[in-house]
């Protein structure tokens, strides 16, 4: 009897910490070409150097995962809180210039400048046209569909950002080594989406069962050229 119930309880020891600790994701995102290439013209002792243009050259190997967000896309993510989040307009520029937010979130677009901007849209996933508006007000726009938005100024052709709203509350951005992980999912099939805002989307499916980690690598191939919005 002792004998079984050392037995059962060993089991539930062996079923229920695995299942407690999280079902994960974790990936490893590499950047062909553009990270390859600083790698080599860049010996680790320059990144503290003070030449502008060593600094420029630091600065656009760090920006590449800046512009990275990564995404799943299933049927099975949870009630998520939407947010109120804020896109700045101040020396001309907007900041942040993007902007990652859980599909039905709100925008508010301050303006901090002492001149007039005008914030719009010709995206499909939201199009809009706050109109003029001065130093000290800000507009709002709510996000409804997921997708990517641009988002100019009709005053000021070279301020743009973008806007990316994911399906759900399940997005997370690499680290500075292009790492990044999801925990605690449900078991199931998921899309893993990684977008860059030049190189596009690139996704691959893993499934997660009970108690494991599902580890994935993706390559993105960034180009010198940008593709049209
Ligand atoms: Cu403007």
């Amino acid at each position: 009897m002792r004998l079984i119930a050392l037995m059962i309880g060993g089991l539930m020891a062996a079923t229920m910490v695995p299942a407690a600790a999280a079902q994960e994701v974790q990936g490893q995102l590499a950047i062909t070409r553009t990270l390859t290439k600083k790698r080599v013209v860049l010996p680790t002792y320059t990144l503290r150097g003070v030449s502008p243009h060593k600094h420029d050259a630091e600065s656009s190997t760090i920006n590449e995962w800046e512009r990275v967000v990564v995404y799943l896309e299933s049927d099975k993510a949870p009630a998520f809180t939407k947010l109120t989040a804020t896109l700045n307009q101040t020396g001309q520029r907007f900041d942040p210039e993007l902007l990652v937010i859980p599909v039905g979130s709100t925008v508010s677009f301050p303006n901090f400048d002492p001149i007039f901007h005008n914030v719009f849209s010709l995206s499909k996933a939201r199009q809009f046209d706050l109109g003029n508006y001065p130093s000290g007000k800000t507009r709002t726009v709510t996000f409804d569909k997921p997708g990517v938005v641009q988002v100019f100024c009709h005053l000021h052709p070279d301020m743009n950002a973008t806007i990316l709203v994911v399906p759900n509350a399940w997005y997370t951005r690499p680290d500075e080594h292009g790492a990044f992980g999801f925990s605690g999912l449900p078991s199931g099939s998921y899309e893993v989406v990684v977008w860059h805002k030049s190189a596009g989307v690139f996704k691959q499916r893993v499934q997660i069962s009970q108690g494991s980690t599902a580890k994935i690598s993706m390559e993105i191939p960034v180009g010198v050229d940008e593709p049209a919005p």
